[in-house]
């Protein structure tokens, strides 16, 4: 009987090393020590034993099972370690890695530049007025001095809602309400979008973006045209930037012209952005045309003035190189996070 519970000890302690997990050291337990247990076998057999066999082995099965039970928390204490030192190795986390970087977004391009011609004409005194896109022809064409006949009224290139209303196809109706509503002198520049009957190519896109101006005053020249106009060439595209006017022809204006600025690339020595030219031309300028004054109740015996109209999708991609007017409406954001 003492081999037996010496046997029953060895086998235990060796049940007990090769365990890996407390679930296994459990399953030994009550191998050994449960209701069905071997010690406890052995220990509930006492009876049949001799009454001077009793004490002795009873002592020692006592002595077995509390050595196994030594054991088994010995071990418990090892698995308990171990696993914590698994835990601090697998689930072991660098604080010192990199966060992941959160994306601002940034304004469009063509919103960015939009704001920067703004602040520029605020700079010089303007204010800034917005009007509807949808508009009457009136306001559109024939207070603008447009005749009967003029191309841009049909309806191959105009968006009409009704015979008397439409998209308007530049922002000077703005202005125009600015002249019918008030007295002058007149500052402003009326940013906006715009729509023409245009399919969407290269160069083209039936809805893009202008700022308008229009200055009102007393004793007000092309001089004034001038120097406002350079002001505004300088400060988007640089000091050293000069400006150029060509004869031209609007049914608004009288005088009429195109600007040019010298280009800011090679500063006017020809390069591939101006196509060897020197010069690229952004605007449309002129002196308000009087029958334009009086439509609108201002005497052109007494106040003249000056407009121009800039499209902001050409500046934008004059200023970044960008070959194709698409590019700016698809918002591809891996074109549109380079500016
Ligand atoms: C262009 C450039 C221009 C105007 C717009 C204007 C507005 C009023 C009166 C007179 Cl209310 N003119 N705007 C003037 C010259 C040019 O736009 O290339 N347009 C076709």
């Amino acid at each position: 009987m003492r081999e037996h519970l010496e046997n029953i000890k060895t086998l235990a302690k060796a049940d007990i090393q090769a365990t890996c997990s407390e679930a296994e050291l459990e399953s030994v337990r009550i191998k050994y020590l449960g209701k069905k247990g071997l010690l406890t076998g052995i220990l509930r057999g006492m009876g049949q034993l001799s009454a001077e066999e009793r004490p002795v082995i009873g002592a020692l099965a006592n002595t077995v099972r509390e050595e196994v039970d030594n054991y088994i928390e010995e071990r418990s204490r090892l698995l308990k370690k171990m696993e914590l030192q698994d835990k601090l190795i697998t689930e072991k986390l660098d604080v010192t890695l990199p966060a992941n970087k959160k994306s601002l977004g940034r304004l469009h391009p063509i919103t960015q530049i939009e704001n920067r011609m703004k602040e520029i004409f605020l700079g010089m005194g303007f204010e800034i007025v917005e009007g509807p896109e949808v508009e009457s022809s009136y306001n559109n064409f024939d207070a603008l001095n447009a005749p009967a006949d003029h191309p841009s009224r049909d309806y191959q290139d105009t968006f009409y809602i009704t015979p008397s209303t439409l998209l308007r196809t530049q922002t000077s109706p703005v202005q125009i309400r600015a002249m019918q509503d008030r007295e002058p002198p007149i500052r402003i520049i009326s940013p906006g979008r715009v729509y023409r009957c245009d399919e969407m190519d290269a160069t083209h896109s039936p809805m893009f973006h202008q700022v308008e101006g229009l200055v009102i005053d007393k004793n007000i020249t092309m001089g004034d045209l001038k120097g406002t106009l350079a002001h505004f060439a300088k400060s988007l595209f640089g000091k050293s930037t000069q400006t150029r006017f060509r004869p031209h022809n609007f049914p608004f204006t009288e005088p009429s012209a195109e600007v040019d600025v010298s280009c800011f690339v090679c500063g006017g020595s020809g390069c591939r952005l101006c196509k060897g030219e020197g010069w690229i031309e952004i605007l449309g300028a002129g002196m308000v045309h009087p029958n334009v004054l009086s439509g609108c109740g201002i005497d052109p015996e007494i106040y003249s003035g000056f407009a121009f109209g800039v499209g902001i999708e050409r500046v934008v991609m004059r200023k970044y190189n960008i070959d194709n007017m698409r590019l700016l409406f698809e918002n591809d954001l891996r074109f549109l996070q380079q500016f």
